[in-house]
């Protein structure tokens, strides 16, 4: 479903074999070092979903190479595997590959745990200098993702339910729009994954060298 120019919705892209390996790799890069940690925000406070990220450190002030609010170890590597996959997920959503060029491959991973009480607030995602779309995969718990305008935090926006398996892509004229996560629908993802609460996984190109 296009939910606005640039904003595509694949419910249920991933298979259950895929999120089972994605769910399990998650796992692994929760792990430490530069592992899962709380995220401090730019006004002091800190964020109720924990992350890891791969490739490049996302903190309050921008991108760093290592853990610098976490554990301060080197973050790690984008695997090319994941890479591929955000290729792979823009073609689904476009119909067409990404185009190719320099500073166009998948190089980020920010992947946030939410458990029944987080949330996310309406932000909007300017730190990459590349304007490639941003790839988003849901694991676990359904969640409401509210997709807002790009002029203000306020309405308009949609809110739409992002179940596990689902696939957004947001490029084009929705990349700078305000978004956020209101709420996680606790208990409503699939049983068998094995998962109590929800997983984000976004892929970013940088564009930071
Ligand atoms: C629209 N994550 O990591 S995914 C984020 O569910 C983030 O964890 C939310 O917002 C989550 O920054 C929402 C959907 C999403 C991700 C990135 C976007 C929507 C976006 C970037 C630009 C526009
Ligand atoms: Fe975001």
């Amino acid at each position: 479903a296009v939910i606005a120019p640039g904003a595509v919705h694949v419910p249920d892209w991933l298979g259950a074999a895929r999120q089972r390996e994605l769910l399990a790799a998650c796992r692994a890069w929760a792990r430490p070092p530069a592992g899962l940690r709380t995220v401090r925000t730019p006004g002091g406070g800190v964020m109720t979903a924990r992350q890891v990220c791969l490739g490049l450190h996302w903190y309050a002030y921008g991108y760093a190479r290592t853990a610098v609010d976490g554990d301060g170890e080197p973050v790690k590597p984008m695997p090319p595997w994941l890479a591929e996959l955000g290729r792979e997920a823009v073609a689904a959503a476009y119909g067409a590959p990404p185009e190719p060029g320099p500073d166009t491959a998948y190089d980020i991973a920010l992947i946030n745990f939410y458990d029944g009480d987080s949330r996310m607030g309406m932000h909007r995602d300017a730190e990459e200098r590349s304007t490639a779309p941003v790839v988003s995969l849901s694991l676990g718990d359904t969640c409401v993702f509210r997709f807002g305008n790009t002029a203000s935090r306020g309405r308009p926006y949609q809110d739409v339910e992002l179940c596990s398996g689902d696939l957004f892509v947001f490029g084009g004229p929705s990349r700078p729009a305000y978004h956020g996560v209101p709420k996680v629908l606790p208990g409503t993802g699939p049983r068998e994954l094995g998962l109590t609460g929800r997983l984000n996984i976004t892929l970013r190109v940088g564009g930071l060298g």
